[in-house]
This record gives structure tokens, C-alpha cells and sequence, in this order.
């Protein structure tokens, strides 16, 4: 009847044609696909990590899309219709008096639409606005009962779902990905008692020691108060004001200037739940726990000439590389591992493991892998599920439980907080994404947008009137509530312990145990940071404090400041620090990951005149790979090859500049290699891959491009660049098999060691 009367009446009174008859009969080839959600049928984009590489769909055995089917909405073949669901026949034309006329206050359908659309936005997070986040499970590789009963652990093989968001910090919703900053890795995990938060950073430690201090660091960070500059970025004068008078955050800075701070990808991060924690069993007993997560592709990171030219090049760069990865089959995975250890032996170490401003060394206590997350589902929509999220590090369960870390007991108040007015009320637990899949019963009611419908007299406990439910899980023979470990408490004091003092042991271990070209970075990154701020006395302050930390790197940044080193700041503590030895698990390097090329992606310059078979082999092999080549041309359109043969061009060198790929390859074709290097674009195309120390194969002809590009030649002919390549045109083979070998190895830092630069 509804279908009868919408033809019945004209769609658009006053212009048929112009909305209303075309738009009900789409063209042939302009209607989209409703997306199912567990069977991802993409359609790629040129910059999609495509050719699909896995199904799509989460293996079996693991909820895939959950608790979330029930909310899901899709208006395929439907009628549009109000939020009441009266149909709407004019979408286009609000109600006017008269063609020319006003528009009526009755119109309540555009009043409807106009007023949802007022309030479409919510407070953003006041730390970590940007993020970008994705549907997974966590998968246990043994029965960890013995050390807890947390229920992911429970037997080997268990799996429970997640779901991650990662994100920047000081940046607003819509900042750049790739500035420099810390990143959170926050974990959901949808336990079978109840949702635990791992909410994490991509750094082992913090700033500061105390709870007390954060929105004074966080002020200093954010875009300073009377101008609303800088964005995104900690180069300004009022952070460096800050921590400089806050020795404490010393170790933290080393890692925040590391390139840590610019990663390749989320899929490249360490996560770390940087607080000390307890891990509890069924029998109360207890030992003290550091959660890691790391990478099975491996640490990457950006260097930072190429960081800040992504941020114009591509501000998503994150986001979308890991939508893609997802969308392409290729899961990101991280292995969860714990480093345990006892009261009695944390007493013997040189520093308190409840000054979130230390690691437990590796050295001191191992890793010990128990299981791995795979994220394998992009969410449906942004808002309702990356934005929405509420973690909330008082989200634990039976069998984790909190230190006395006064930095965590400082968190565990603020982010439930924070939900209340970011989400617009105490029910923010009942959106689908926060919603436990753990049945939930309790006598909390009301309050806004309230979504159960609590049936029964009865919202008190104890009562007699609803048989006594729901009754306390202690009782009748539960054995699974959640109860915290018994603590021996002593005096109200505001103050420190002693070992909290020693704010330079571990910033020294961290840059000793970092190789020459990360530490040429870190380095550069304190010129950087310390050349933006204006006030040089701060930046004084600063060297005072790196004279504590190690001479040559003192020295390092006080030259690139035009200053000398000044003497070091006063120590805290007198007591003797420890002396570390390097641990080499702290340099990004020490962890290639065991994923080799896939995802990383290829360019191979061309221009018409190309060698259409050397290129089609070249590409088909990278492909076969994993990795994601791309034919890269001066303009869009097809090339024609010195063969005769057409070939597709899938992006411009405008629309996908060097620092959006992991190498390039530089096809073989006498007359495309002379155009090449006649091309502006590509010159710089391959300048900055060499800058970047980034693997290149020049094929054949292909070398004229290096030449033209002044690629110094003692690179090229004495080849003691590992990274870089010469093939003749008809012999790709065993250099290609080197070009491929140096992109698992990711990058060559050796070369901005010994290169002149261009
Ligand atoms: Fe957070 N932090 N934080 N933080 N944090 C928030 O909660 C806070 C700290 C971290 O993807 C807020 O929901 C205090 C350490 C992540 O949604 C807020 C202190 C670590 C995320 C908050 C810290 C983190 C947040 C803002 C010091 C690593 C993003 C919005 C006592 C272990 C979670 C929100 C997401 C977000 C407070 C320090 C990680 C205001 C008070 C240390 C990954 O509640």
C-alpha cells in the first residue's frame, strides 16, 4: 500500500525529474551494497591494501559480531522515514506557505531533522580524542588458573572478545595521525565475568608519578590557553616549562623523543598496561603482574622528516592503514605477555615497582607469552563504536586486581568519571559497545536514556518481596565474585617514597641501550622540540637535566641549540642509583616481527615507454608476497609500454608522494626512465625514499632516475648500501630476492649514518 501511494503521489511536486523519479531507480552501477558485517565485500579503493589476502570473516568459535546484532540498522529496500517511522515523501523540500512563502513552524519533519542534526555532537575525549579502533579476540594459549582466575585464562585455546582503539593524546578529534606523541592501546576484553579494560599506552611509563599531577601535565601539552596553538604537538613552550620542573618525567621524555612516539602503524606498537598489577587465583593467592603487548609484524617506526610530511600527505595515514589491513584479511596480531613477580622479589629491586615512572627490566624478570589478540573486524560505524567506547580502568574482574600505584589510583576515579559527561549520563554502561556480555542484575535505576525495562516491584536488597534476588554472588555457593586482596593500611600521609626520587637511572638505561641511529634521532628530536620553544631559559633547563642523564647526549642537543651544557640539575636523591646494563629489548630494532613483506607497500615509478613484462613480473611476485605494490606514474590514465601494451596506472606521483610508501621500485624502459628523470616529482619521489632509508630497486634503465636524482654513486656501484639495488632489465631475479629481504628488514638506518645528505 505504502509503495502504491509513494508512486502515486509525485516525489518532488514542483521538479519531477530533478530528485524524485531518478532517485527512486538508480542507475545501473551507482547503487551501493548494504556492507554485511562479518562477510567484508569491499570495494577498494587505489589505496586499499587489496588484493584480499584472507575471507573476511572471524574464524568460528568466537562471537563475531555479538551483542551488537541486535542494534544493527541498515535502511537497504527500505522507505525513509522519520525517528517516529512516519514515512517521509519529500526529502528535498521543507513546507512552505506558498512556493515563495515562509516555511511553516508545522513542519515537524524538517524541525525533526534539523534538531537531531543540532545535537550531533558529543564533548570529545579531553585526552586521546583521536583514535581509531577494531573488533577482535583474545585467545589464551595455556590454562593460567594457577596464577589467576581471570576468565580469558582459563584453558588453553579460550577465546574472548575484544575491542582495541588506539589514539593520540593531546591532539583534538580531528588532528593528524602520525605527530609526535604517545599512543593508547586500550583493550575491552567482553569476559565471561564481567568487562575488563587494559587501558594502556604504546610507552612503559608516564610522566609523572601521582594522579595529583595530571591535568597540570595535560594543560601544559594542549594547545596553549591564549592562543589555541600548537595542535597536536608537544613543541611548545608550556609543556617543556612544565616537565622540566618535573624531573620525574626525565625517563618518559626519552621514549616520548624516541621514535616510539612516531609509529609506522597501530599494527607496529608495543602496548604496555605501564602500572604494575595483581594477578590473583581461586585461592587468594597473589603475585604482582606488567602486562605487554607485542606486535607479530614487528616494531616499526616512521622517521620524523617523513612523519611530518604524512601529516599533509595523508592526516588518516593510521586510521586508514589499519581499516585496510582489516579489510584486506591481513588480522594485525599482538602476543599478550607478563612479566610475574612476588611481593619479596619487587622489594629487592632497585626502584618501586609503584612509581609508574620505572619498567621492571627484562633482564630482571622475563616476558612470559601467554596468549594472542587478532583483530579481525572494522566496526560498522565510528560514532556508535570507536566514539562511543567507554574504558574505564576500574573495569576489572575476578582475578586482576590493582596496586597502590598512586598514578592508577588516580585513574580508577577518572575515567568513569569522565563517561558521565563525555556520554551524557550514568547509563553510558548500556551503549551496545560498552554493554558486558556478561549478564548484568542489579538495583541501579533510571536516570537518562535508561534502555532496560526492569520489570517487578522489587529494586532493594535485601527484600523479601522478589524471593531476595538478585542475592549477593558470595552466597549460595558462587565462587566467582570478585573480592580484593587484603591490605595492611598505614597512616594518611601526602608524600613519595624514597626510591620515587631517582629520576635518572632508567632514562640513562633506556638511551644506552638504544643503537647510534636511535639515538641520533632522539637527539634530533629534543633539537626539534627545544628549537620551538621561545623562552631559553626552559631550554637551559632542559640540558641541566640531560647532564644527568648522559654527557653525549647532552653535549648532542645543546650544540644543535647554539648553547653549552650547563651543570646538572640537583639530584632528588642521594641515595647510590643503580647501575644498569644496556637492554638491548628496548631498541625498536631488536624486533623485526615474523610477518616479513606483507602489507608493506611498493611503489614502482613509470612513465609511458615502460617495460611492460619486467614490471608485470616484478608486481605479480610482490603480490604473491603479501606485499601491496602500486604502479605510481606521473599523471593517471594508462602508460603506454615500449611493447606496444597498455598498462593501468593506479596513482599519480601527486596524489601518492614517497612518504606513503615502505620502497619503490623504478621500472626498467629506456624512454620512461629519461621522463622520469625529467620529472620534478619523481626526482623528489626517490630523493626522499634514500632520505628515509628506504629500500630501492632500480630496474634496467631505471638507474638514469638515481642519477638524475643525485643518489650519491658510491652507493650505487660499490653497493655497500644493503637497501639499494641495480637490476639489469632482464635479470630481476636475485635482486629482487635482496630488494624484498631489505623490506622485511624494513629500513636501512646505516645510510643516514654514512650519507652525505641530499
Ligand atoms: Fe588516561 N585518560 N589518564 N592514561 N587514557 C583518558 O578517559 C587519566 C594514563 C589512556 O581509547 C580519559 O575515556 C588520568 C596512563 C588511554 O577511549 C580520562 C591519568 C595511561 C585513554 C583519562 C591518566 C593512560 C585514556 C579521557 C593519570 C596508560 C584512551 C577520555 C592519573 C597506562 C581510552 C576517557 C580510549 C583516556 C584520565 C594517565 C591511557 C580523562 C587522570 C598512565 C589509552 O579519564
Amino acid at each position: 500500500g505504502g509503495q502504491q501511494m509513494a508512486h502515486a503521489m509525485p516525489f518532488n511536486a514542483n521538479k519531477e525529474g530533478e530528485h524524485g523519479e531518478a532517485a527512486r531507480e538508480p542507475q545501473p552501477g551507482r547503487t551501493c551494497p548494504v556492507p554485511h558485517p562479518v562477510s567484508t565485500s569491499s570495494t577498494a579503493g587505489e589505496t586499499s591494501a587489496s588484493p584480499k589476502t584472507g575471507s573476511g570473516v572471524p574464524p568460528s568459535g568466537v562471537c563475531p559480531a555479538g551483542h551488537l546484532d541486535r542494534v544493527r540498522a541498515d535502511g537497504g529496500e527500505q522507505p525513509l522515514t522519520t525517528n517516529q517511522g512516519v514515512p517521509v515523501a519529500d526529502n528535498q523540500n521543507s513546507l512552505k506557505v506558498g512556493l515563495r512563502g515562509p516555511t511553516a513552524m508545522e513542519d515537524f519533519i524538517l524541525r525533526e531533522k534539523i534538531t537531531h542534526f543540532d545535537h550531533e555532537r558529543i564533548p570529545e575525549r579531553v585526552v586521546h580524542a583521536r583514535g581509531s579502533a577494531a573488533h577482535g579476540y583474545f585467545e589464551s594459549y595455556q590454562d593460567l588458573s594457577a596464577i589467576t582466575r581471570a576468565a580469558p585464562f582459563a584453558e588453553a585455546g579460550k577465546r574472548t572478545p575484544v575491542f582495541v582503539r588506539f589514539s593520540t593524546v593531546a591532539g583534538e578529534r580531528g588532528s593528524a595521525d602520525t605527530v609526535r606523541d604517545v599512543r593508547g592501546f586500550a583493550v575491552k576484553f567482553y569476559t565471561d565475568e564481567g568487562n575488563w579494560d587494559l587501558v594502556g599506552n604504546n610507552i612503559p611509563v608516564f610522566f609523572i608519578q601521582d594522579a595529583m599531577k595530571f591535568p597540570d601535565l595535560i594543560h601544559s601539552v594542549k594547545p596553549e590557553p591564549h592562543n589555541g596553538i600548537p595542535q597536536a604537538a608537544s613543541a611548545h613552550d608550556t609543556f617543556w616549562d612544565f616537565v622540566t620542573l618535573m624531573p620525574e618525567s626525565t625517563h618518559m621524555l626519552m621514549w616520548h623523543l624516541s621514535d616510539r612516539a612516531i609509529p609506522r602503524s597501530y599494527r607496529t606498537m608495543q602496548g604496555f598496561g605501564v602500572h604494575t598489577f595483581r594477578l590473583v587465583n581461586a585461592d587468594g593467592a597473589s603475585v604482582f603482574c606488567k602486562f605487554h603487548w607485542t606486535p607479530v609484524g614487528g616494531t616499526h617506526s616512521l622517521v620524523w622528516d617523513e612523519a611530518a610530511k604524512i601529516i599533509g600527505a595523508d592526516p588518516d595515514y593510521h586510521r586508514r592503514d589499519l581499516w585496510e589491513a582489516i579489510e584486506a584479511g591481513a588480522y594485525p596480531e599482538w602476543e599478550l605477555g607478563l612479566q610475574l613477580f612476588t611481593e619479596e622479589q619487587a622489594e629487592q629491586f632497585p626502584f618501586d615497582v609503584l612509581d609508574p615512572t620505572k619498567i621492571v627490566p627484562e633482564e630482571l624478570v622475563p616476558v612470559q607469552p601467554v596468549g594472542k589478540m587478532t583483530l579481525n573486524r572494522n566496526p560498522d560505524n565510528f560514532f556508535a563504536e570507536t566514539e562511543q567506547v567507554a574504558f574505564c580502568t576500574a573495569h576489572i574482574v575476578p582475578g586482576i586486581d590493582f596496586t597502590n600505584d598512586p598514578l592508577l589510583q588516580g585513574r580508577i576515579h577518572s575515567y568513569l568519571d569522565t563517561q558521565i559527561s563525555r556520554l551524557g549520563g550514568a547509563n553510558f554502561h548500556e551503549i551496545p559497545i560498552n554493554a558486558p556480555l556478561a549478564p548484568v542484575h542489579n538495583n541501579q535505576r533510571d536516570g537518562m536514556h535508561r534502555q532496560a525495562v526492569h520489570r517487578g516491584r522489587v529494586a532493594y536488597e535485601p527484600n523479601s518481596l522478589g524471593g531476595g534476588c538478585p542475592f549477593q554472588a558470595g552466597m549460595a555457593g558462587f565462587t566467582t565474585a570478585f573480592s580484593r586482596m587484603p591490605q595492611p593500611l598505614e597512616d594518611k600521609v601526602r608524600g613519595k617514597p624514597e626510591l620515587f626520587a631517582d629520576h635518572y637511572s632508567q632514562a640513562r638505561l633506556f638511551w644506552i641501550s638504544q643503537t647510534p641511529a636511535e639515538q641520533a634521532h632522539i637527539v634530533n628530536a629534543y633539537r626539534f622540540e627545544l628549537s620551538r620553544v621561545q623562552v631559553p631559559a626552559i631550554r637551559v633547563r632542559l640540558l641541566s637535566m640531560l647532564a644527568n642523564v648522559d654527557p653525549i647526549l647532552a653535549e648532542g642537543v645543546a650544540q644543535g641549540l647554539g648553547l653549552e651544557v650547563p651543570d646538572p640539575m640537583p639530584l632528588a636523591s642521594h641515595a647510590p642509583a643503580p647501575q644498569y646494563e644496556p637492554s638491548p629489548s628496548l631498541s625498536l630494532l631488536t624486533r623485526p616481527g615474523s610477518t616479513g613483506i606483507k602489507t608493506r607497500k611498493v611503489a614502482i615509478l613509470a612513465a609511458h615507454g615502460v617495460e611492460a613484462d619486467s614490471l608485470k613480473t616484478v608486481y605479480a611476485d610482490l603480490l604473491a608476497a603479501g606485499a601491496v605494490p602500486r604502479v605510481v606514474a606521473p599523471q593517471l590514465g594508462q602508460l603506454a609500454a615500449a611493447d606496444g601494451s597498455r598498462l593501468d596506472i593506479e596513482i599519480s606521483i601527486e596524489a601518492g608522494p614517497a612518504v606513503l610508501y615502505d620502497a619503490v621500485i623504478i621500472a626498467d624502459g629506456v624512454a620512461s626512465a629519461a621522463m622520469l628523470a625529467s620529472d620534478a616529482d619523481a626526482r623528489d619521489f626517490v630523493r626522499q625514499q634514500f632520505r628515509h632509508c628506504k629500500p630501492i630497486l632500480a630496474i634496467g634503465a631505471g638507474k638514469e632516475l638515481l642519477q638524475a636524482a643525485g643518489i650519491p654513486a658510491a652507493l650505487q656501484d660499490g653497493a655497500p648500501d644493503p637497501a639499494l639495488w641495480m637490476a639489469a632489465g632482464d635479470a630481476v631475479g636475485p635482486e629482487l630476492e635482496h630488494f624484498k629481504h631489505a623490506l622485511a628488514g624494513h629500513r636501512n638506518f646505516q645510510r643516514e649514518m654514512d650519507a652525505a645528505p641530499l
